[in-house]
């Protein structure tokens, strides 16, 4: 085989193999993590670890992505419908406030809800730890030890921590298996016998630790379902293999003498969906102690880097990475544009993130992802409807992790026919709808609180998830089984839409706008209202989609020409105010916080195509006046949804700026609604406190800045930033139509692209300004 061809064999198979990433991709330490938003986050999608690196005690947080305490419960009102007309005509009457008092009183959920966001206790439940596996170590030295060091290395997914101490190295190691499904901690010592330790389990309540008979530490335990104590149950339990030393196993510890070699197996398991957990768990531990440990790491690796060498990115040279990541994160403030490898870090970290917090066949990433210390979670640790679930998979398709957006779709299909219940119950409409939260128990009724509550864009959101799922992969099978979701939810929408008697449109009544409130002309502040522009958007959207969708499959012809006509009789994508802004309400109310940090009525800018600067220019300079007013600042998804924005509207420095602030680093982790997101030390996204979506967003904001496919072409570097102008290189980034996209860029111009597809295909691209039609390469 001759040079050339030989290299354009390794080019297509580049992307079945998996790309080498230039970046060193670590981050690393000199200190144990003295508060948990410092420890590191390991994860296979199902189990998390999170060890402190602690000299003399480490902590390492469990968590199972299973684990919550409430149960399944039916809270609609069912009377609720017969109060709809009264709701609605004093929303016509514009008596906003007494409408919202209506709602408070009868068209809420029954029951506490989500109890506040404190639900632990209740039956909508709360994502909580699974427990704490506590190290002990007695050195049998007062000395302090030298040459400390912990890291996370995220093309590996593989965390240590390493010392010296009195002369003998100590080294730790840790990994959530991509191999055997179960946790993995090896401690060694340089010097025979140095390693004593007690190893122990526990968690804030609701716990048992016993001696298995097994030579094992167990720990078993039931939280709150939230009426009579008895919900989820859940076991988790350690074994150790040793070289050199002994194991005494007692009932709430093992205690390791003289050995120079550990290696901690921590399997767990809980009953939700698996009766026979607590086989389960013993079967994965024996498995996995069977296979020798550098054997089982490899081919950790080996699967984790099936996804994650999917991609690589660089933005020139960076000579970053040798300060720890907490300086490094400083000296960004300072000077960020010298250093181009943490925004590559970053966005890799946050593909890292999504391959460690989700799997197929499980759950999405809930509010922190897999990582939870508490047994209450900030907001429960829920599924958030109003932009945080779906934040959390904006990245993932751009980011060629496609399939970890199959868990949302499972979840959302679960939760159709408790959304069918819902959407009786409230509104005696077709379809299903899903309001503000749910939780792995199918919660689709309205929040406690008709100010945030009775949002309705919930399930057609979800919906726009599903479908960019489609956009991406072109898969028919898959199209054939979101169909009855999409269809459903946009049933719901076309069944209880009415008409706005002054401007004749079909609007959804009652509604809020996610979270944000506005004052009425009485100077009263009021959240209720009649067709906030995200509902005009959503249902648009929907529409469309499912028009599509219906003639691909051939199916429904009476209901996609009803949408058709009805789609005829929707508010536009966005009304231009009297200020020049997007309306974010039918009429131009005053707002008593113009910042606020939701940007629900940019919906249509990002993730729904409506508006672009192509297609809808005067909406596109609306939205830019809109981002102008609502300001740089707010929690950190807030932030990264206005990365997204501007990426949108192709302005890379702006978008950059968003980045910059994101990266603030912080410690804070009060409940904050307001100006101060960041990022922790262990890169996780503050807001505060921490969430993940912020991770998330920023990560698909990176993705958008490169590569943009959402207007009918291929758009490369729609976005980009002065800093990365200079040089860079992307590798196995996906468009639209399930291209893969190989590029490198110099001095602003792109100097080598390379479209790739399962068969040849005719493809419009934006390349350097220029938009022409091109074959793909078949991949
Ligand atoms: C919404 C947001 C908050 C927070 C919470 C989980 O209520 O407005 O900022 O993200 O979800």
């Amino acid at each position: 085989m001759n040079i050339k061809k030989y290299k354009a064999l390794l080019f297509i198979l580049l992307p079945i193999l998996g790309y080498s990433q230039k970046n060193p991709l670590e981050l690393w330490y000199t200190k144990p993590a003295s508060q948990w938003e410092e420890t590191l986050p390991l994860g296979n999608g199902r189990l998390g670890i999170m060890p402190d690196g602690g000299i003399r005690t480490e902590k390492l947080v469990l968590n199972d992505i299973t684990l919550w305490s409430g149960s399944s419960q039916d809270a609609n009102n069912y009377k609720a419908y017969t109060f709809l007309p009264q709701i609605r005509e004093l929303l016509l009457a514009n008596k906003n406030s007494d409408a919202e008092k209506l709602i408070n009183e009868n068209f809420v959920c029954t029951g506490p809800g989500s109890g506040s966001g404190d639900g632990a206790n209740v039956q909508f439940g709360c994502y909580q730890v699974l427990g704490n596996m506590t190290l002990q170590f007695d050195y049998k030295t007062k000395s302090e030890p030298l040459n400390y060091t912990r890291n996370l290395d995220i093309e590996t997914a593989i965390a240590a921590t390493q010392f010296t101490l009195d002369g003998v190295t100590y080294k730790r190691e840790y990994f959530a298996g991509f191999g055997d499904d179960a946790l993995f901690v090896r401690l060694s010592s340089s010097k025979k016998g140095k390693l004593n330790f007690i190893v122990q389990l526990n968690r804030p309540e609701h716990f048992k630790t016993t001696n298995g008979a097994d030579n094992s530490l167990v720990m078993t335990g039931q939280l709150n379902n939230g009426i009579d104590g008895k919900g989820m149950r859940y076991k988790a339990k350690v074994k150790a293999q040793l070289k050199d030393g002994e194991a005494v196993f007692k009932n709430d510890r093992i205690e390791i003498k003289n050995a120079t070699e550990v290696v901690l197996f921590v399997s767990a398991g809980t009953n939700f969906k698996d009766k026979a957990f607590e086989s389960s768990v013993d079967k994965i531990l024996d498995a996995a102690m069977q296979k020798k440990y550098q054997d089982q790491k490899k081919t950790h690796i080996q699967n984790y880097q099936k996804l994650f060498n999917r991609v690589a990115l660089s933005f020139g040279k960076s000579t970053k990475k040798t300060v720890p990541t907490n300086e490094r994160l400083d000296a960004f403030m300072k000077d960020s544009d010298s250093d181009t490898g943490l925004p590559v870090l970053f966005y890799q970290y946050g593909r890292y993130l999504s391959i460690s917090s989700t799997r197929v066949g499980l759950l999405p990433p809930n509010l922190q992802g897999l990582w939870a210390h508490e047994v209450q979670t900030p907001w429960n640790g829920d599924y958030h409807l109003d932009v945080n679930v779906q934040m959390n998979h904006w990245a993932l398709e751009t980011g060629n992790l496609s399939e970890l957006n199959l868990p949302l779709k499972d979840l959302v299909k679960e939760m159709v026919p408790f959304g069918e219940k819902t959407a009786k119950a409230y509104y005696n409409a077709d379809g299903w709808v899903a309001h503000v939260i749910t939780n792995v128990w199918g919660f689709t009724e309205p929040g406690e609180s008709a100010s945030w509550g009775i949002a309705k864009a919930g399930s057609g959101w979800l919906c726009n998830n599903l479908w960019n799922h489609y956009l991406y992969t072109s898969d028919q099978t898959y199209l054939a089984e979101i169909y009855p979701i999409i269809k459903g939810a946009a049933q719901f929408y076309n069944s209880m839409l009415v008409k706005d008697p002054e401007t004749g449109w079909l609007v959804t009544s009652p509604s809020v706008s996610p979270e944000n409130s506005f004052f009425l002309p009485n100077g009263q502040d009021a959240h209720v209202c009649m067709g906030p522009t995200i509902d005009n958007q959503i249902v648009r959207e929907l529409f469309n989609n499912v028009i599509t969708a219906s003639k691909k499959l051939g199916l429904d012809t009476n209901l996609s020409t009803n949408l058709e006509h009805r789609l005829q009789l929707l508010p536009p994508a966005g009304v231009v105010s009297p200020d020049g802004r997007i309306q974010e309400w039918l009429k131009p109310y005053k707002e008593p916080d113009p910042q606020h940090r939701h940007v629900s009525h940019l919906y249509g800018l990002y993730p729904a195509p409506l508006i672009t600067p192509e297609s809808t220019p005067e909406l596109a300079e609306a939205a830019k006046k809109t981002l102008e007013v609502r300001g740089d600042d707010g929690p950190s998804w807030s932030i990264a949804y206005k990365m997204l924005f501007w990426s949108r509207l192709k302005d890379g420095n702006r978008a950059y700026k968003l980045l910059k602030t994101i990266l603030r680093p912080t410690l804070a982790t009060n409940i904050n609604y307001g100006a101060g997101g960041g990022v922790y030390p262990n890169l996780l996204s503050a807001g505060p406190p921490f969430q993940i979506d912020g991770n998330f967003g920023a990560t698909a904001g990176i993705g958008e800045m490169l590569i943009q496919s959402h207007a009918g072409f291929i758009e490369f570097l729609p976005a980009m930033p002065d800093a990365w102008l200079k040089e860079g290189e992307v590798k196995g980034l996906k468009a639209e139509g399930n291209f893969t996209i190989n590029m490198k860029w110099e001095k602003g111009k792109v100097t080598q692209y390379e479209i790739l597809s399962p068969s040849a295909e005719k493809v419009k691209i934006k390349v350097n300004g220029e938009l022409k039609e091109i074959t793909s390469s078949k991949l």
